[in-house]
């Protein structure tokens, strides 16, 4: 038989999704706490799995322990085993709440900063959890080098809040190899808040991430981890879509938008094909707020800043999932007609229209010449300059070379000449 857990970490409750105006209780973090509560009973898992900072620090005593006591009530009723370790938000508070002798199904393990196992039988089948607890809120050693445990011919699951691969990090900093040096199947992490998978098997190694996006740089989907354990060979892993928010950017290419309306139509459908293409890790969100990357070329770029302004203040879907947009950036590229009429004059213009030709083309013109050589020259000033001393030797400088002065002339040269010629146009 095999047994069937739900992991998750990093709820932070006390919490809220952040980027919105309204005040709907779907965007607690309080409330996906009590859909976990809700999903681990109906659909019969074994073992709730929590790796810490289930509890905000900065909201830990009015918001969280109410909330997480009536989950823990219904969890000891349904006979569901959880294991927990605290993070660096819950490391005193978890204790308090979730009072062990109260509560003989919930396992906080590693308290004090000491690596505890337990063994329990599930579905006839033993299965052991390893894990380690935050002891205070900063900790800078690396926990994995103190963990000694035997090898067992029973499946074993880590429990860790750690950050990984960040060697300066108060916040019990591990390096990839360490997991390998431990006989554990399967790592469950905490900590970081961006679901990720750095291994897939032999061991599997995953932040299963916050299950409740909070802010838009927690973007894409987010949701506990099912983890199926056959056997201690055979352990399966899916995420579960769960957060009532989703933060997204979309990229939208312009490029030949005639005016206002066929704007509005291009936005709305890119979000609605968004929309098609996500329905399946949709169903359960309420709130989708977007952030709109517009690129692509244009004859006037102001034009499309102007006509999105307007845009977005269409946007209000009466519709089971509400969606905003938070926030327009834009990447365009000014698109100039009649180059080669303009390269002919005598002016400015004329001289920026023959230097984007001659790129274009692969010619050369004296000023072209002279720019390449003088952005060289101040490109190497800058490479070397102390200051970015440290870019340099990361090898994160532009390398000075023909190609690379000659596409941001090009991009300086395009984006002069349509502020020309804008000019000219409202003169
Ligand atoms: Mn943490």
């Amino acid at each position: 038989m095999s047994v069937k857990i739900l992991a998750t970490g990093d709820l932070h409750i006390g919490k809220k999704s952040s980027a919105l105006s309204t005040d709907a209780k779907e965007l607690a973090t309080k409330h996906t706490w009590e859909q976990i509560i809700k999903r681990v009973i109906n659909d019969n898992f074994d073992v709730l799995v929590l790796t810490g900072d289930i509890v905000d620090r900065d909201n830990r005593y009015f918001e969280a322990v109410g909330p997480l006591q009536a989950g823990f009530n219904r969890l000891r009723e349904a006979g569901i085993q959880v294991f927990l370790i605290s993070g660096n938000h819950d490391y005193d508070v978890l204790r308090q709440t979730a009072d062990q002798t109260k509560y003989r199904n919930i396992h906080i393990l590693g308290a004090n900063g000491r690596w505890e196992t337990k063994t329990i039988t599930i579905n006839g089948q033993e299965i052991r959890f390893v894990g380690w607890s935050f002891p205070s809120q900063h900790v800078a050693i690396n926990p994995l080098l103190d963990l000694k445990i035997n090898h067992q011919d029973i499946p074993t699951i880590g429990l860790l809040h750690t950050d990984l691969d960040s060697k300066k990090s108060h916040y019990a900093p591990v390096r990839i190899e360490n997991f390998f040096e431990h006989p554990v199947d399967a790592w469950v992490l905490g900590h970081i808040h961006k679901p990720q998978t750095i291994r897939d098997n032999a061991p599997l190694i995953s932040y299963p991430g916050s299950p409740h996006a909070l802010s838009p740089k927690e973007q894409g989907i987010h949701g506990p981890l099912q983890i199926m354990v056959e056997s201690k060979h055979n352990i399966r892993f899916n995420q579960i879509p769960l957060s009532p928010v989703r933060y997204e950017t979309l990229t939208i290419n312009i490029t030949k938008t005639l005016n206002e309306e066929s704007l509005r139509k291009l936005v709305v459908d890119s979000i609605q094909e968004f929309k098609e293409e996500n329905r399946d890790n949709l169903i359960e969100v309420r709130y989708l707020i977007l952030d709109l990357l517009l690129t692509g070329e244009h004859s006037n770029v102001r034009k499309i800043e102007e006509w999105m302004s307007t845009i977005q203040e269409h946007f209000s879907y009466e519709e089971a999932i509400n969606i905003s947009v938070r926030k327009i950036d834009y990447d365009l590229m000014p698109a100039i007609e009649r180059l080669t009429n303009l390269a002919q004059e005598a002016s400015p213009a004329g001289l920026l229209a023959e230097t984007i030709l001659a790129i274009q083309n692969g010619n050369n013109t004296p000023l072209l010449n002279n720019l390449i050589k003088k952005w060289k020259d101040e490109a190497e000033r800058i490479n070397n300059a102390p200051v970015f001393y440290r870019l340099k030797t990361n090898h994160r400088t532009i390398d000075p070379n023909d190609h690379t002065a000659k596409r941001e002339i090009l991009t300086q040269c395009r984006r002069l000449l349509a502020e020309l010629l804008i000019q000219k146009s409202e003169e």
